[in-house]
């Protein structure tokens, strides 16, 4: 029962993600609903079988590499801004197919060293890569018999780049995996976005692409690199049902262990794949996978230097293992075959941490609380609770709301001679004496052990309100009366899509309320994140009869403003109910509540 309901959750919040949208991206984002296709799956007693290598793991490398890399985002002299390998795009730089594809006469990524990407992928702490074979652009970045549009036929480069890495990651001991875009390939004809007739005038069908293209490809790809630990194919997009399970089968006949990512469509996949870039806000009971990028962009363009610093890759990184998924992350070697030097650098830093506090990450279970907290996030194993905190406290006190569950002890690792630290319980919550200085940089972790199983723990899981750092409640968490809770998503630049839940629809007597959890009763700062137009007038009551009521400007764009402050009377839990009373309803929509104590 309880699976069921969570997988229902799971079915609405991918639902959701995948069909709301503000009006203005509408365009947007039906075409590229359209291109991805369903988002699937769900068998799985895989955690025991062949899926256990990926649900222990956590931590992966993507690479996105191909002819699209030596463009770098530049074309004829211009750039375009937005993710590097849609260059060729009608939506983008709009390049002819025919022009695209002498690209590769150029393409000579000599400083390509496979066994020092896998060696970044190892000392970054990833247990894995899985590298673009063939992405939209239809160009095999792999030796292949079936197309001379390959690295090896094409290009002055000549080697088999994919042979190379692949060596080099059996080599190093980590798990290896190709993405191939199976339905679309803009230079192929007949496949999908690709031209519609052959050279000689004729019309080219889809059948044609998958016969004598597509499935012979996979078949390469999976005969001729030895074992292959992930099939990634992506954006099913409108591909018969047929052809993917043509294409499943032939994965499972070829490599038996190998795990297939939700894109491959229509639910023939081992795990879910998460489009969005980040981390979503409540654990999901699958087996699933967070994909994101180092940078901006997927593959390489020569400005993004906007590269995710090592405490960033952390906190990305525990929060989707603590809300139960895996990481895989990103990076964008350039045309000569080279990882950009900084996002590199980040990355080895990050891999030092882990390295530090594996039992964090690895075969690391979720967190009971179901969701971040202020200060870190949680993850599990055993009696272990590991509290990663991201926001060291600056008083001494460290709170951890809700655990209805005995410690037995805790301490702060990564020290040596760590002692115990001291602790009270209050109402339901645990108090930690810790220290003023922050232990480690740039994440420090403290133990919790406790008397049971944390699979067998009882957590009050309610948003807290901390006496010491601010507590920012989603609408995610809100129960939401006679107005809309949806997920909206957008696209920064192109394709780097951003999403978030948000209450619109407002009426009368609507109301968002959550309930939380508070320990120190007394006085609050309350903002709302909001947006719309004009000045809007909102009220917040709480269920002890306190009322705030202010007007604030509102944009187009969600900003966070105070409100008030706001009086809790007594400790334990609580409600906020949140409504509208001023503004237009149509245009005004709210993202979150943030309470934060006062100083
Ligand atoms: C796809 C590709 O089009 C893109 O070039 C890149 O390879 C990326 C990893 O995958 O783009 C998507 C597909 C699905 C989502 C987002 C981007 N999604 O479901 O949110």
């Amino acid at each position: 029962m309880l699976k069921l309901k969570s997988f229902s959750t799971l079915f609405l919040s991918l639902f959701l993600t995948l069909h709301v949208f503000s009006q203005e991206k509408k365009d947007d984002q039906e075409s590229m609903d359209k291109m991805w296709g369903e988002a699937s799956v769900l068998n799985s007693n895989l955690r025991e079988g062949r899926g256990k290598f990926f649900d222990q793991s956590n931590f992966g490398m993507f690479i996105h590499w191909g002819l699209f890399s030596d463009l770098a985002g530049k074309w004829k002299g211009k750039t375009y801004y937005g993710i590097g390998e849609w260059l060729m795009n009608p939506r983008v730089a709009n390049i002819p197919p025919k022009e695209y594809m002498k690209v590769a006469e150029d393409f000579n990524p000599s400083e390509f060293d496979a066994k020092s990407i896998a060696k970044l992928a190892k000392d970054a702490g990833m247990k894995y890569i899985i590298i673009t074979s063939k992405h939209h652009e239809g160009f095999a970045m792999f030796d292949s018999e079936v197309s001379d549009f390959n690295i090896v036929d094409a290009t002055p480069f000549k080697r088999d780049p994919m042979k190379e890495l692949s060596q080099a990651c059996h080599d190093l001991g980590l798990g290896f995996g190709f993405y191939y875009s199976h339905n679309q390939d803009w230079t192929t004809p007949g496949g999908g976005n690709g031209p519609k007739l052959h050279e000689d005038g004729t019309t080219a069908s889809f059948e044609e692409y998958f016969y004598e293209k597509c499935k012979p490809q996979v078949r390469e790809i999976c005969t001729n690199y030895g074992n292959i630990d992930f099939i990634w194919f992506d954006t099913p997009g409108g591909m018969k049902k047929e052809y993917v399970i043509e294409l499943a089968d032939l994965v499972r006949e070829l490599q038996p262990n190998t795990m297939l990512c939700s894109r491959v469509g229509y639910g023939l996949g081992d795990y879910i794949s998460h489009g969005d870039m980040e981390v979503p806000a409540k654990n999901l009971d699958a087996l699933w996978e967070s994909c994101d990028t180092n940078n901006d962009s997927w593959s390489y363009a020569w400005y993004d230097n906007n590269f995710k610093g090592p405490k960033e890759i952390l906190h990305r990184l525990v929060s989707t293992v603590g809300r139960g998924g895996s990481y895989l992350f990103n990076i964008g070697p350039d045309g000569n075959g080279k990882v950009p030097e900084i996002g590199a650098q980040f990355l080895e830093e990050a891999g030092k941490w882990i390295a530090k506090y594996p039992q964090v990450i690895y075969d690391a279970g979720s967190s009971p609380w179901g969701h971040a907290l202020p200060w870190g996030d949680v993850t599990t194993k055993d009696n272990s609770l590991f509290l990663s905190v991201f926001n060291w406290p600056q008083d001494g006190k460290l709170y951890l709301p809700g655990l209805e569950s005995e410690i037995i002890s805790a301490k702060i690792l990564g020290i040596d001679n760590s002692e115990k630290l001291k602790y009270e319980n209050k109402n339901n919550w645990v108090v930690f004496d810790v220290p003023y200085k922050t232990p480690d940089s740039p994440v420090s972790v403290i133990e919790v052990k406790l008397k049971n199983d944390v699979k067998n723990i009882q957590v009050d899981n309610n948003l807290g309100v901390y006496p010491n750092i601010e507590s920012e409640f989603l609408t995610e968490f809100a129960e939401v009366f006679k107005a809309n809770k949806e997920s909206i998503r957008w696209m920064e630049k192109f394709g780097e899509w951003k999403r978030t839940s948000q209450i619109s629809n407002w009426k009368e007597n609507s109301k968002a309320v959550w309930t939380i959890n508070v320990l120190e009763p007394g006085y609050y700062y309350l903002d709302l994140n909001y947006k719309g137009e004009g000045r809007l007038v909102w009220k917040t009551t709480t269920d002890e009869g306190v009322m705030v009521q202010n007007q604030q400007a509102a944009t187009e764009k969600y900003q966070e403003y105070p409100m008030g402050i706001l009086e809790f009377k007594t400790a334990g839990k609580h409600t906020i109910s949140v409504s509208l009373v001023e503004g237009n309803p149509e245009t005004s929509s709210l993202k979150s509540v943030t309470i934060k104590p006062i100083q």
